[in-house]
């Protein structure tokens, strides 16, 4: 990548010709836009009114020089009055011999932009504007030079880094500041023999008058030197200190900071309206404008989600039985619905009963902590989803980790546990983000051998794998995990999830299982849109069928263009690597007219970001085709 530029972002406001406010930073160029904007809210938000102008700078800053911030020292005062006798002893101590006069200075500051330049001796002036006074200019802090640009002023940590600029101008031996934010009553004096002095009042609550004083000691030809520093040298202050001042403020500092590395490592997200119904092609928000594209990214993989059949049962239900549940499952959450849709999920997956959940997130973390607790073991596939992970890491069991699909690793683990209470091994189906799938026989071997409780993820199988769609055991033709869990919110274009097994795992899971017991039951229209998609998938099993020679096809178009991908499910992933580069390519697919994902970590490893293509039935060859193109364009 080509090296990141640093710009100097300035802001200025006034109403009428009056300076209203001013701010500055210095960010890496991927933040320009974002200070900039941050920047204008300021201004458009100052509490000394609104600005009828607003002038914002973007330039480079030239050579930078690096600074370590004054430190601070805080003097606490009840008055104003105190808080200027305060500042004038500070001052004084630091042999400046007129300082209450120089106090006196300030009534003549209040509207000024910059700051007075005063002789330190003689109290003349020396700025050349003196109604503007002099700015100083181009300095951030290091370390929160992107950090805080996107919300509100942090007064302390802004001053210290203006006054550890000013106080390293040359021939400057000192300054004062009262703020000139009506309800900022906190200033301070600076000087690099004492520091950045706080003082906890400087004026009355209220009061929009302040200014700063810049002190000068030396010969009259050099002033210009320290004006030149003042506003054209780029200061970059290290160690300034984050906001003490504002609660609100320390708080999101750290917030700030997080995001804006989430940010730089090409990792941040964000929500992407779909502005029609999912379906193979939907209306998307392409850099502000609507455009249709080719949807490869959707898990409606049978296209049942806009299914008049499905649409219409959501509507009647709604009507029957209510948009919510009002209640658990356990207390007056279950309606007809609810349970009609059990007995048809144990029916088609072949299983003696079946649970509902909220979602399929819900149905991995309620199964995996029902089934596993403190003393137990739980082994997971590495590669296993985020679902199955927190379901782990809150069951309080201690978690095995094993390589991804590695049955010989999980029978030695397994066989080194046997002490333990309960073994569970749970492991996806169709893992989500490589497209593979489980060897169900030589897994089901392995945890009976250890005895062990067998838990499967099928969120990604049902509807896809196996001739008629109906998962894994189709698919191998061989026994049934002890639990299958799975979902509608995929293949079967609803929402939820369930689990599945013997009734005497399914009690216990009703008993046991927190996200169960604990949230409101899905609501009927929900259910019964499920209802109807499982019905249409068995009586429509061609879906199936048509999905998986669209994988076929997708990957022969592909491997036509050089792109290495493979699949067993209808995921199809094309590793990219970088982070950046994953985006790069999932944005001018879009320009291009196609719907993929970039997936990158925490989903997927570091450094093993990819382009995840959903294949849908509904899918036209010419769509993949053209798809399979733009990715071997783009993609790599
Ligand atoms: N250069 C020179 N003078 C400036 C600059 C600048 N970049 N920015 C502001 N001033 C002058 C101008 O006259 C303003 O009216 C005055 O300073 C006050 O500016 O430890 O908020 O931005 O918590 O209102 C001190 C924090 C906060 C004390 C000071 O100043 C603390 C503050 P404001
Ligand atoms: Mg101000």
């Amino acid at each position: 990548m080509s090296e990141v530029r640093e710009f100097c972002v300035k802001m200025r406001a006034s109403r009428c010709g009056e300076h209203v406010s001013g701010a500055e930073r210095i960010v890496d160029e991927r933040l320009v836009p974002r200070a900039v904007a941050a920047l204008a809210e300021r201004a458009l938000s100052h509490e000394k009114g609104s600005p009828d102008f607003i002038n914002i700078k973007v330039e480079e800053p030239g050579e930078m020089v690096r600074l370590k911030a004054l430190a601070v020292a805080t003097n606490e005062v009840s008055t104003a009055v105190e808080g200027r006798a305060r500042a004038a002893q500070l001052l004084a101590e630091a042999g400046v011999g007129r300082a209450n006069e120089i106090m006196a200075l300030f009534r003549e500051s209040y509207s000024m932009r910059g700051a007075m330049l005063v002789d330190a001796d003689t109290l003349e002036r020396l700025e050349p504007d003196r109604e503007r006074g002099v700015r100083a200019t181009r300095m951030d802090a290091a370390d929160t030079a992107v950090c805080g640009v996107f919300r509100g002023k942090n007064h302390f940590a802004e001053a210290v880094v203006l006054a550890t600029k000013v106080a390293n101008a040359p021939g400057i031996v000192g300054e004062v500041c009262v703020s000139d934010d009506p309800g900022y009553v906190t200033g301070y004096v600076a000087a690099k023999s004492m520091g950045y002095q706080r003082i906890t009042v400087m004026k009355e609550s209220g009061d929009p008058c302040g200014g700063r004083i810049f002190l000068y000691r030396g010969p009259r030809e050099d002033v210009e030197k320290c004006i030149r520093f003042l506003e054209r040298q780029s200061v970059i202050v290290e160690g300034a200190p984050s906001a003490p001042n504002a609660p609100g403020e320390v708080r999101l500092d750290g917030i700030a900071r997080e995001l804006d590395a989430i940010e730089q490592a090409g990792l941040s997200r964000s929500c992407r309206a779909l502005r029609s119904p999912t379906g193979p092609t939907a209306r998307v928000d392409v850099d502000g404008a609507m455009r249709d594209v080719v949807v490869l990214a959707s898990n409606d993989y049978l296209d049942l989600a806009r299914d008049p059949r499905v649409t219409g049962a959501a509507a009647a239900a709604a009507h029957a039985w209510g948009a919510g549940s009002g209640g658990s499952r356990l207390t007056t959450g279950t309606q007809p619905p609810h349970e009609a849709l059990e007995r048809r999920i144990a029916a088609f997956k072949g299983e003696e009963a079946a649970i509902l959940y909220a979602t399929g997130y819900m149905a991995n973390v309620g199964v995996v902590t029902a089934l596993a607790g403190k003393g137990d073991v739980v082994f997971s596939d590495e590669l296993n989803h985020a679902s199955i992970i927190d379901g782990c890491r809150l069951s309080g069991a201690d978690v095995v980790v094993y390589r991804h699909g590695d049955m010989d690793e999980l029978a030695r683990r397994l066989a080194a546990a046997r002490a333990c209470r309960r073994r569970v091994v749970v492991s996806d189906g169709v893992f989500s983000m490589d497209g593979d799938i489980l060897d169900l026989p030589r897994f089901l071997a392995v945890c009976r051998a250890n005895d062990a409780f067998s838990v499967v993820d099928e969120a990604h199988a049902t509807g896809v794998v196996g001739r008629t769609g109906r998962g894994l055991v189709e698919h191998f033709g061989c026994g049934h995990p002890d639990v299958t869990v799975g979902t509608l919110s995929k293949a079967l274009g609803s929402e939820g999830g369930f689990a599945c097994g013997a009734e005497i795992i399914v009690k216990y899971l009703r008993n046991r299982s927190r996200p169960f017991v604990f949230s409101t039951a899905p609501g009927a229209p929900a259910v019964a849109s499920g209802e109807a998609a499982l019905a249409v998938l068995e009586a429509e099993p061609w879906r199936v069928a048509a999905l998986r020679e669209n994988v076929a096809f997708f990957l022969g178009e592909l491997a036509g263009h050089d792109v290495a991908a493979r699949s067993e499910s209808a995921i199809v992933s094309v590793i990219v690597g970088d982070e950046r580069r994953a985006v790069k390519a999932a944005e001018a697919l879009l320009r291009e007219g196609f719907l993929v994902s970039a997936i990158r970590y925490p989903t997927v490893a570091r450094g093993a970001a990819r382009l995840r293509v959903a294949v849908m039935s509904a899918h036209t060859k010419e769509q993949l085709a053209a798809a399979a193109a733009a990715i071997a364009r783009c993609g790599m």
